[in-house]
């Protein structure tokens, strides 16, 4: 039989990208003995991707520390699927030195980084925007940020008022719960406190390890309290903490519309966050 090895060729471009440089010309394989196995060539160019940014807030991304991201239809950005792991602000705190506060608890790598305060987190987002940036993963009017109050409430698909504070609106739309309007929580809904018998966690769980929201989300209830951006006021004073965790069993914590709040230096070991890449002061990516 004849072996050529040009589909191989074609195909290996066109699973890479289309723009992929492809061995010009292909040179025509000396015929193969019908008995030897014929060996699929490598590309005589191996393609590497150029990074490239998020172009559009529709499209999912992944960043160059293997962060996820997905559009949240009705905001202009894209919300981390995730929280911030601990192997994500391991790079951040060992490339800039930013101490850390180890958990007593032990965490795994994909765990979400806690005992992070608002602070952190804005130098995370500042250290992140800059890495990205030199890496051609981000341009140069692209941020990451945290999520806005209302952006947070967007992204769990909580139908609010979009005036008034996030201390208006907390625990004014009742009953509605990232599972749904059930109570109490049915099994696999989150990590949340051992009594509600939701999960076997005591602490921490691995980031995905229940099901995500209907936009791709993982932990938007439960797991760990994620700051938001915005003052509970509006002004000044605590900032705003979303969507529960391993550490709460009332059903009001649980609540999509409950706000709690913190000071931003406060470290917590039930608070951590996650990030969003938005346009230069938040406009459309
Ligand atoms: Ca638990």
């Amino acid at each position: 039989m004849r072996y050529s090895p040009l589909p191989s060729v074609l195909l290996a471009t066109f699973l890479l990208g289309a723009t992929a440089r492809v061995a010009s010309p292909a040179t025509p394989a000396a015929p193969t003995p019908a008995d030897t196995p014929a060996t699929p060539a490598a590309p005589a160019n191996p393609v590497v991707a150029a990074p490239e940014a998020p172009t559009k807030a529709s499209q999912p991304f992944e960043n160059s520390l293997g962060m996820k991201f997905a559009p949240v239809p009705t905001t202009n950005v894209l919300f981390g699927v995730w929280d911030v792991r601990v192997q994500d602000y391991a790079v951040f705190a060992s490339v800039t030195g930013h101490t850390t506060i180890a958990t007593k608890f032990e965490q795994g790598p994909t765990h979400p980084a806690v005992n992070v305060s608002w602070d952190d987190a804005q130098e995370f987002c500042a250290w992140l925007t800059q890495r990205e940036r030199q890496a051609g993963r981000l341009s140069k009017n692209q941020i990451y940020r945290l999520p806005t109050d209302a952006e947070w409430s967007l992204a769990v698909g909580l139908a609010e008022r979009r005036d008034g504070t996030p201390e208006d609106k907390d625990r004014q739309i009742r009953n509605v719960y990232p599972w749904g309007t059930d109570w109490p929580p049915p099994k696999g809904a989150g990590n949340y406190d051992g009594s509600l018998g939701t999960d076997t966690f005591l602490n921490t769980s691995p980031v995905g390890s229940f099901a995500p929201n209907k936009y791709g989300l993982f932990d938007m209830g439960g797991n760990v309290w994620q700051w938001c951006d915005d003052f509970l006021d509006g002004r000044s004073g605590p900032k705003v903490v979303r969507g529960a965790s391993y550490f709460n069993a009332a059903a009001d914590n649980l609540f999509l519309s409950r706000r709690d709040s913190y000071e931003a230096e406060v470290h917590s070991f039930l608070v951590g966050f996650r990030v969003v890449i938005a346009g230069e002061g938040g406009a459309s990516l």
